[in-house]
């Protein structure tokens, strides 16, 4: 089958700093690699659902989970490993932009997996671009609002229940002092 892609020297915007090799060499990783990187990732996310959706493209071989250096927790991206390169191309034609987890996802074709390469780079230990931005997710913000108002109910417990062990102090200590 011919491929999907007219152009393969645009095959993708991103260059990774960290490719051993020159310009040449990363466009050829990238013409003929069978592994894509997912990005935008909700870091709820799971390697199932992962597995899930990107196994309608074909046959999956691995699946590697983008991690948090510091926390090893999944920090929005990872990498989905092809047996062939018809199926890696439908993967970045076909499932860029899919929603999954309320997010429109990233899909796009990476020059080969490497140890290492699963961590964030940035310096938080997150992705390098998180650390850029300025606007929260709609769910972040939910979550913030209820820990929030968690936070307050707590203090609003802890506050009523000292004052009334001012008011009224009873049980176990109160039998004490009678005595
Ligand atoms: N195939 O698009 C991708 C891709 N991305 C974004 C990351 N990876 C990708 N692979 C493919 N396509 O293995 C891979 C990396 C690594 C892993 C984690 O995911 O190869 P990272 O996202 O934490 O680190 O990588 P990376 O790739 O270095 O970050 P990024 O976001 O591309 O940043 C590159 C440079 O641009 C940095 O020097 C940063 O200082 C700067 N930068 C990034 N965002 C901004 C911004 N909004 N404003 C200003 N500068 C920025």
């Amino acid at each position: 089958m011919a491929s999907l892609f007219k152009d393969l020297t645009k095959l993708s915007a991103y260059r990774d700093r960290r490719f051993p090799g020159n310009q040449e060499e990363f466009e050829q990783a990238l013409q003929t690699s069978t592994t894509v990187y997912i990005g935008n990732m909700s870091f709820y996310s799971t390697e199932e659902q992962v597995y899930e959706l990107f196994s309608r493209a074909g046959e999956i071989k691995k699946i590697i989970m983008g991690l948090d250096k510091n926390s090893k927790t999944p920090c929005g991206f990872c990498f989905v490993l092809y047996y062939s390169r018809e199926d890696t191309e439908d993967a970045v034609k076909f499932m860029s932009g899919t929603i999954l987890d309320d997010r429109p996802i990233r899909v796009d074709f990476d020059w080969g997996f490497q140890e290492g390469r699963q961590w964030g780079r940035g310096r938080s230990g997150g992705q390098v671009r998180d650390e850029y931005r300025t606007d929260y997710d709609p769910d972040i913000l939910l979550a913030l609002s209820v820990c929030s108002i968690i936070d307050q109910m707590v203090a609003y417990l802890k506050a009523l229940s000292s004052r009334k062990g001012q008011v009224r102090r009873g049980g176990y200590g109160k039998l004490v002092q009678q005595e």
